[in-house]
């Protein structure tokens, strides 16, 4: 295995730092958490920490806004912070990637501040600036340069009554969008890049990076005006996208080997992944794609529901395992900070919990690809049942609810979706014991804690054999274990039931076979025509862990990795 490409083998977990670990009472995670929690991360076998953004920020977006690229925010510590954290981490052997959030700003930041200023000012093209449609009354809706409708609802444009333009904000309107084409802003973006790398950090995962380059002809999306259209295939996947990504890598990684680097790419598809991930082509290691994100969305908006079928989880992940097979490479991931809590949304987090936490893991970690762990599922947390509109955080949310309720929605119905899949449910703060407070503080919690800290957490599973944690334990040291988990080839094998994920991995003479019954229903496994041995074969890991293991009956989702 070539050094370079040690990210292949690697497992990496994203912290939140808000919601991880609150180190002096304040009620909010910070860096000397982190630092004091490295301890359970090495247990677990991790190899890269992924930190969610901890630079200057008024947090409107818990740091996806920043105003300072090179300072830390005082409410997750200091630079001495961030260097004891980068040195304990390293001497654990865990790496530590940083957030890098530059599509968008905060419109606090000094450059946008100035690019505000008047409309010749030297950065008035470092962010997208357009005038009012022609005829219309400013700050009027539909006088908006085009009709797209944001991220986080409304318009993607907001009127800037110091100049009278418009500038652009594909996500909150405290997000000003960077522009791109402007040559001394990309400079700066990439000078900034070079000094975190010379700081000694280990790559970046990159938010929302195909949306950098956008339609230089800003179209209006097809669709009613007063409800905004979607205006993605203009502002996503722009012609300059992969110029920039080559040019970013000359700027910033070349002559520097071993860095990691994945894209969050919300939408991309198949045939661009492959793209962008061909290591001919110098652009990113991996790409977070979001296709099993969106199986239960329903239609125009993620707050509509969409059940999930038996099999559709499946089915996704097979289609990218069999894409990126010969070229580029897969990022898996079922949970992060913008998610619900996956034993919730694709398990069974009542009767199965622990199974149904355990199975999602299994097939997701003996896939071909980087797999990605997000705080707290390592323990499988859960979503929380937010009562009240008062405890909900985030903006997201917020806004839709806003929006919608001012639309004659009603609060509870809003609620309800919110509920089901809002981010907050990710940013509960992680379980680490059974006190109310979680030991995530001795303050008050900025977020609810989950009551079910109270028999779900990590004290309670560590060093207990079945448990969530010491299965997610397996599932690495399995990887680090056998080449074949990482790199061999995959192979889904067909059975006659939707509910069962059945596939094969190989490399040289190593063979596994993976069966997973993804439902709460016993369930028969056929598999006599194509693996007639397979029930003698040797089971290497099973998360139903009584011993009790027969043949082609499968258990409530109950999941085995076979040796041939
Ligand atoms: O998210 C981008 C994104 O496309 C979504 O996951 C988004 O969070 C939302 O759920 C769409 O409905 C990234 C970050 O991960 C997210 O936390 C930030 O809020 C966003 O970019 C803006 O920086
Ligand atoms: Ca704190």
């Amino acid at each position: 295995r070539s050094k370079k490409d040690w990210w292949k083998s690697a497992v990496v977990y994203q912290v939140y730092p808000r919601s991880f670990q609150d180190s002096n009472g304040d009620g909010i995670g910070d860096l000397r958490g982190i630092l004091g929690r490295l301890d359970h991360l090495q247990r677990l076998g991790v190899d890269v920490i992924w930190l969610s953004p901890i630079y200057r920020s008024p947090q409107a977006d818990n740091g996806y806004d920043i105003s300072d690229y090179e300072q830390i925010d005082p409410v997750f510590g200091t630079f001495a912070d961030f260097d004891e954290l980068l040195d304990g981490a390293h001497r654990r052997g865990i790496k530590i990637v940083m957030d890098l959030v530059v599509n968008h700003t905060s419109d606090q930041h000094p450059w946008f501040i100035e690019s505000r200023s008047s409309i010749t000012n030297p950065k008035r093209d470092w962010y997208i600036w357009r005038d009012p449609r022609p005829g219309s009354t400013p700050g009027r809706p539909g006088s908006e340069p085009t009709n797209w409708k944001s991220f986080f609802s409304g318009s993607t444009w907001e009127l800037d009554t110091t100049t009278g333009q418009y500038y652009l904000h594909l996500f909150d309107r405290r997000q000003p969008d960077l522009n791109w084409e402007n040559d001394d802003m990309r400079a700066a973006v990439y000078a900034m890049m070079r000094r975190w790398l010379d700081r000694g950090v280990d790559g970046f995962r990159m938010d929302v990076i195909n949306l950098i380059s956008k339609d230089p002809a800003y179209p209006d999306a097809p669709g009613a005006f007063d409800s905004y259209g979607d205006g993605f295939s203009f502002y996503a996947h722009g012609p300059r996208l992969h110029e920039y990504l080559q040019e970013m890598n000359r700027e910033v990684f070349a002559g520097r080997d071993g860095m990691l680097t994945v894209g969050e790419m919300p939408g991309v598809t198949t045939t661009q992944a492959k793209a962008f991930t061909d290591p001919e082509r110098h652009e990113l290691n991996m790409v977070f794609q979001f296709e099993h994100v969106g199986l239960d969305h329903g239609e125009g908006s993620k707050f509509a529901h969409q059940p999930l079928r038996p099999g559709d989880l499946a089915e996704s992940f097979t289609t990218w395992q069999d894409a990126l097979a010969e070229t580029g490479w897969n990022s898996l991931y079922l949970s992060n900070h913008d998610q619900p809590r996956p034993v919730s949304r694709f398990g069974d987090d009542e009767t199965w919990w622990r199974e149904s936490a355990t199975a999602l893991a299994t097939i997701l970690h003996m896939q071909r690809g980087t797999p990605y762990i997000y705080q707290g599922e390592e323990i499988g947390m859960t979503n929380h049942p937010f009562p009240t509109v008062s405890s909900l955080r985030d903006i997201e949310s917020l806004n839709h609810l806003s929006h919608e309720v001012d639309a004659g929605a009603s609060e509870v119905l809003v609620l309800r979706d919110i509920r089901r899949i809002g981010r907050d449910n990710a940013r509960t703060p992680v379980q680490w014991t059974s006190h109310p407070l979680a030991g995530f503080t001795e303050g008050t919690p900025w977020i609810d804690v989950n009551p079910n800290t109270s028999w779900l957490n990590a004290n309670a599973q560590y060093g207990q054999p079945g448990s969530v944690f010491e299965h997610y334990r397996s599932l690495i040291a399995l990887r680090h274990e056998l080449p074949v988990v990482a790199l061999g080839s995959f192979r889904r094998i067909d059975t006659d039931s939707r509910a069962v994920f059945a596939f094969e991995r190989r490399l040289e003479a190593a063979t596994l076979i993976v069966i997973a019954n993804l439902s709460s229903t016993n369930t028969r496994v056929d598999l006599s025509d194509e693996l007639p041995t397979i029930w003698s074969s040797r089971l290497l890991l099973s998360n139903w862990t009584d011993g009790q293991a027969s043949g082609q009956q499968f258990r409530p989702w109950e999941a085995r990795v076979y040796s041939l």
